[in-house]
């Protein structure tokens, strides 16, 4: 047997959310070069655009939409003129950073609709055409926060701790339908998301944060978008038929260090 070809995409759609730039971005086109069709989203006319440069630019042709995932019915619309999705990749997603106390309700809603909201929206919505098909992939875009807390990030870590088991649930209902529904749980990944992390002090020094992410790290470095080309193509690809409800952390190590000691 050609073990290689376990991890061919080819003959499948991908729709990846959020994928305008970033990890979503990445992650398509990993898919892309294993063989997907990639299909992919975003809110902004702007991003869209400069996307479908990008794509083109790196000889993928991607058809993108503007379609914001929170809302039901752009997501079947966008849906009905893709067809059918074969791997769906729940990657759009945004943070807030406020204190809790100081956090209005409001604000926690937007960001539990769009991270965990959001990705129920997509996987209901491809799930009957998967069944159909004989089978499907999804892949949710976990965190550190679905196992870990920090301060100012309780909407976030609420909804990806959420995400976490959501996954798990879908595993659960529609595993023997031969759905496979896992979770990517990247480290601290250098994206516009995580910019402000890594932002240098006026004195030129390293942000605080991007020291103490670097200490926290056995890898000692932040994790780039590409470090997720593996663990996208493995989940999307028949490698992982038997692997459901599972979230892989591409983290550098982190969960698994106590940290340095003083
Ligand atoms: P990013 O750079 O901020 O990119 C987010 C993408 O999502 C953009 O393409 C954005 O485009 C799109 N988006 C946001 N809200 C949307 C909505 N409602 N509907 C459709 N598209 C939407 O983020 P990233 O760092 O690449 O993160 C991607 C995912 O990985 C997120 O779920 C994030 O929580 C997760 N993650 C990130 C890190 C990290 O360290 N960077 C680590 C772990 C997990 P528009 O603005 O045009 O809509
Ligand atoms: C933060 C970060 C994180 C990362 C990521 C970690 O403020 O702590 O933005 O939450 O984005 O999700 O895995």
């Amino acid at each position: 047997m050609d073990v290689t070809e376990l991890f061919s995409l080819k003959g499948k759609t991908a729709l990846v959310t959020g994928a305008a730039y970033g990890i979503g971005f990445a992650i398509a086109e990993a898919l892309a070069s294993a063989g997907a069709k990639i299909t992919f989203c975003c809110r902004s006319r702007e991003h869209l655009d400069k996307a479908l440069c990008d794509y083109s630019e790196r000889g993928i042709s991607a058809q993108g939409f503007l379609c914001d995932v929170t809302d039901e019915k752009q997501v079947g619309e966008m849906l009905e003129k893709i067809g059918g999705v074969d791997i769906l990749v729940n990657n759009a997603g945004i943070i807030k950073r406020i204190p809790m106390t100081e956090m209005s309700a409001d604000s926690f809603k937007e960001v539990v609709d769009i991270d965990l909201v959001a990705p129920f929206i997509c996987s209901k919505a491809v799930i009957p055409g998967m069944i159909e098909r004989g089978g499907g992939k999804i892949i949710n875009v976990c965190s550190m926060m679905s196992e870990l807390g920090r301060e100012t990030v309780s909407a976030y870590a609420s909804a990806k701790g959420g995400l976490k088991m959501l996954t798990k649930n879908i595993a659960s209902e529609y595993g023997a339908y031969n759905i496979q529904c896992n979770g990517i749980g990247p480290g601290y990944i250098a994206t516009p998301q995580t910019a402000l992390l890594r932002e240098p002090q006026p004195d030129g020094t390293r942000h605080p944060f991007d020291s103490f992410i670097i200490s926290k790290t056995p890898a000692g470095r932040w994790g780039v978008p590409q470090d997720l080309y593996g663990a996208a193509v493995f989940l999307a690809s028949r490698a992982s038929d038997f692997v459901n409800g599972q979230i892989l952390y591409v983290d550098g190590g982190i969960l698994a260090y106590i940290g340095r000691q003083p």
